[in-house]
């Protein structure tokens, strides 16, 4: 891979569409848009970000009508000269105008290659090449918020200012050994050691807001469990808006489980209907219900129903019993009909968890429903809710391993270990965090990095 070479991709996904963009960045970008391209104006020539009309013509053959735009280095994406060919969307043609850049001397764009380039360029830093894929990749309106202000540079600045804070830091500590002769220490070690107690404390606050970056991108599974019959198939539907799962009164009909995905206030939640959990001779239910055991493990949320016209009984408080230890929020459904079971008794016997009344068949309740699932989904995530989120396992191990350092540097203090030792902590401390802005990345982890991206990007 050489960084002089002028690379080329289509940029706009493969496949039938009304534009297709072939991007092209490097030192002949131009020039090579120059030798294809007739219209209005010159691309030599052509100020920077204004669209030329014209066609792609090669060896005297017309190959698409096309707008083409150049930006000049270093105000493009790439810091290089860019120029992007809008043609029309479709397999062949934005092919053939890939095909004729790659004959004049483009070579093909590696996966990531242009924000590599970016990265490289300077224009931005590695979490913010990172926060564009994550853009790209958004499945959720939170996601896609938490991503966008990375890439606008908002964790960048965060893991700035904390190095900043511990350069300052070094600079005193190694000073003090330079003039370690001298009779007054420059460096006042309570005084040290509340600033790290203090840049640890934001160190880690940030780190535990990977939990809820962790909800934002992926979301949440919520099984929905209970005895046959209160009603789990047709809360799916009601939550899902559509009759997705059979719902019968003979008891027993979810023989297996069935996954939907439903946005729930911006996040995504893999709702899980469940067989209902009940000792049976029927072979084809027990695995079900198997399967429903599995299912409990593996969720993050349990919607526990309850039949709102029965009396909770033996049944309920072995479902009770079987979904313990995970996050529960206790439904009170068919509560159209005359009620037996209410709140208070739900309340007594399932204490600890949230509870709301619904009629799934009238379909009411479900806004409160969905509210105490989002609450939940982000209760006890750490870090609060505002703010930006760490998205990534790489950021958090970065942030974790500084923090872990800054904790060596404490108890290097506390024992009075030579101020060399703590002055090595803090570069540790630092090498962590500058990882994450791609100042000490290895070029093993840039490549992993890049080769998560798609081509074109
Ligand atoms: N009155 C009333 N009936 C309901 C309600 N929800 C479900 N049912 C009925 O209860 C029966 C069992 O429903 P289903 O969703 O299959 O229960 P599951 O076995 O827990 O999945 C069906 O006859 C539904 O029409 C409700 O809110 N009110
Ligand atoms: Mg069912």
């Amino acid at each position: 891979m050489d960084a002089n070479d002028t690379i080329a991709a289509i940029s706009t996904p493969i496949g039938t569409g009304g534009i297709g963009i072939v991007r092209l960045s490097g030192p002949r970008a131009v020039e090579i848009a120059e030798s294809l391209f007739v219209g209005s104006c010159r691309p030599m020539q052509a100020p920077s970000r204004e669209l030329l009309y014209g066609k792609v013509v090669e060896d005297g053959e017309e190959i698409d009508e096309v707008l083409l735009s150049i930006m000049r280095t270093p105000h493009s994406y790439t810091t290089e000269d860019v120029v992007e060919i809008n043609g029309h969307g479709g397999m062949v043609a934005v092919q053939r105008v890939l095909d004729a850049v790659c004959r004049r001397g483009a070579r093909l764009a590696e996966p990531g290659e242009f924000t590599r380039r970016a990265f490289l360029g300077g224009r931005i830093d590695l979490a913010q090449a990172e926060a564009v894929t994550d853009v790209i990749r958004a499945q959720t309106e939170r996601s896609l918020r938490s991503a966008y202000r990375s890439m606008q540079g908002e964790l960048s600045g965060k893991i700035n200012t904390l190095k900043q804070r511990l350069q300052e830091d070094v600079a005193r500590i190694e000073l003090t050994l330079d003039f370690s002769d001298e009779e007054v220490p420059l460096v006042n070690p309570e005084e040290l050691k509340a600033r790290i107690a203090a840049i640890r404390e934001e160190i880690e606050r940030l780190s535990a807001t990977f939990q809820r970056g962790k909800i934002e991108r992926e979301g949440i599974r919520a099984a929905i469990v209970g005895k046959p019959n209160v009603g789990k198939s047709s809360i799916m539907n009601a939550l899902l808006a559509e009759e997705r799962v059979i719902v019968t009164p003979i008891a027993g009909t979810t023989r297996d489980s069935v996954e939907e995905r439903v946005d729930i206030e911006g996040l995504a939640v893999s709702l899980i209907d469940t067989a209902g959990i009940r000792e049976t001779m029927d072979i084809i239910e027990s695995a079900g219900k198997q399967r429903t055991v599995t299912e409990i493990e593996g969720a993050d949320l349990i919607l526990l129903v309850l039949d709102g016209s029965a009396e909770i009984d033996e049944e309920d408080r072995s479902v009770g019993r079987a979904t313990e230890g995970t996050k529960r929020i206790v439904v009170i459904n068919k509560c159209d009909l005359p009620r037996v079971a209410d709140r208070a008794a739900a309340e007594a016997i399932f204490p600890g968890a949230g509870t709301v009344e619904i009629s799934a068949k009238e379909r009411w309740g479900l806004v409160e429903l969905e509210a105490l699932i989002a609450a939940a989904a982000q209760g006890g995530t750490g870090g609060g809710s505002e703010g930006i989120a760490v998205q990534r396992l790489r950021h958090k191990i970065c942030l974790d391993r500084a923090s872990g350092a800054l904790q060596m540097a404490h108890q290097s203090i506390i024992e009075g270990v030579s101020y060399e030792y703590v002055a090595l902590d803090f570069r540790e401390a630092l090498d962590a965090l500058g990882e994450i802005v791609g100042e000490t990345t290895s070029e093993d982890i840039l490549n992993h990095i890049f080769s998560e991206f798609c081509i074109g990007k």
